[in-house]
């Protein structure tokens, strides 16, 4: 019955009222900076609250195993932008990273851009005659590479900072007006979109929405922040007023959106994705990722597990769970797939299209996922690489070259490290990164020759 419904309607998308071809699906593309795998109602939270995204959860899937292709933020815009990993890119810190002189190893000299040679998936979708628009942060380079020279039409606030000045006008944000005085940066970012909406109701469209919330700097509406500084309990390691009010503007823009898809009445045919860059910013306790181990900026499920949750009207079965992981190159393809597109021949696309997981028509077709980090992170990563494949996951430190390895299924806080006891495991998974670093053409960090062991790391 249940697949009966679903080729149901996944015919009925195909064709509009009256048996007219249907209009191409619009795609709303909404990436959070930083929010946490626990950061909302429905991945557990009980501080934040997050009624609209919890809906949107509640009508579509929601992913349990989603991941960042990075650690830190501008990696996985990479890679968002390219299906490609950010190791095949070579961008494989946040712009332009931390250096440390005295570090035990020297990082590569790595790609502090996303170069205009690259299909980015605006380009894609603008070339099938999709209206294309980016409105947040960008964070692939300085002003020959912003998001007008890669394929958008439209570009406010995207630029090469990775925070915003301010949350409150005056932003001091290059590519966006100033806003009548105290407005608020997601607020606005959120009018923009919906003017984007009205704008090209007429044409499928594609609007990447990264807001700059949730990073740093914590700011919110004071009247927000004293609704959590009133509910926070000292026993609850989420307890930031101000990252809550920074969470329920993300939040209040979901809403918003939606009710002006309903107003438009493109709302069935419009796909909205909601997820993250990176895990929750654990340091100065900003906010918790418990049960996972750490957060931004480590090697730990903290630092790349996040929320994802997709609304595909008609296909996705409202309430449905997803526990396949999925990693952020993997959008580049499903876009493709649900503007009805291919990549090009050639592209080395590394993602996989989770369509099939969407339409629970199938599995994916890969064995595994991979995170190279040849940096350092004050989240605890020195430089690393990993490996999940099954419920195994394999870290590799190329410090000291030893491995730890997890079994998230049985131990998803990566407390016991089973590589002494399971060598033969370790050793076939450490063989598969090893392979795979090598055909994506991933940079190794070097042997410092000024590490100071006192200074260093
Ligand atoms: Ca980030």
């Amino acid at each position: 019955m249940r697949f009966l419904g679903l080729l149901l309607a996944m015919v009925a998308g195909l064709t509009g009222a009256g048996g007219a071809p249907a209009a191409k699906l619009n795609i709303i593309f909404v990436l959070t900076d930083d929010l946490g795998w626990t950061d909302l109602g429905c991945q557990g939270s009980q501080f934040y609250e997050t009624p609209n995204i919890d809906r949107l959860a509640r009508e579509g899937m929601r992913f349990t195993q989603a991941y960042s292709a990075c650690t830190v933020c501008s990696p996985t815009r990479a890679a968002l932008m390219t299906g490609k990993y950010p190791a095949r890119l070579h961008l494989t810190d946040w712009i332009a990273g931390h250096v440390l002189p005295k570090a035990k190893l020297k990082v590569p000299d790595w790609q502090m851009h996303l170069p205009l040679a690259e299909r980015t998936i605006a380009e894609a979708l603008r070339a099938a005659g999709y209206a294309t628009a980016s409105i947040g942060k960008w964070h692939l380079g300085g002003s020959e590479f912003y998001p007008d020279r890669q394929g958008v039409d439209v570009n406010l606030a995207g630029c090469d900072r990775g925070q915003p000045p301010s949350y409150f006008s005056p932003y001091g944000i290059p590519t966006l007006s100033d806003g009548p005085k105290g407005e608020f940066l997601s607020d606005r970012l959120t009018d923009e979109a919906l003017k984007f909406m009205e704008q090209n109701r007429a044409k499928p469209f594609f609007i990447y929405l990264p807001h700059y919330a949730v990073h740093t700097p914590l700011m919110g509406k004071p009247e927000v922040v004293a609704k959590y500084a009133r509910k926070a309990d000292p026993q609850n390691p989420q307890r930031n007023a101000k990252y809550a009010a920074l969470i329920e503007s993300v939040d209040d823009s979901i809403g918003r959106i939606r009710q002006k898809l309903d107003e438009l009445q493109i709302a069935d045919q419009t796909v909205i994705i909601f997820t993250s860059d990176n895990g929750g910013l654990i340091l100065n306790n900003v906010t918790s990722n418990l049960p996972l181990r750490a957060g931004k900026g480590s090697q730990y499920e903290g630092g790349v597990r996040v929320p994802l949750c997709i609304k595909w009207p008609g296909v996705t079965q409202p309430g449905s769970v997803c526990d396949v992981p999925v990693i952020t190159p993997d959008f580049y393809p499903t876009l493709l797939a649900l503007a009805k597109l291919k990549p090009a021949k050639g592209q080395g696309i590394d993602g996989e299209s989770i369509v099939p997981l969407l339409t629970q028509t199938g599995p994916l077709r890969r064995a595994a996922i991979y995170w190279h980090y040849p940096h350092y992170h004050p989240g605890g990563a020195t430089p690393y690489g990993a490996i999940r494949e099954g419920d195994w996951k394999l870290i590799e430190v190329f410090e000291d070259q030893h491995v730890e390895l997890y079994n998230l299924k049985d131990d998803p806080g990566e407390r016991a490290d089973l590589a002494s006891r399971l060598p033969k495991k370790a050793a076939q998974l450490r063989a598969q990164l090893v392979a795979w670093r090598k055909k994506v053409g991933a940079q190794m960090p070097s042997p410092n020759p000024d590490y100071n062991p006192q200074r260093g790391g």
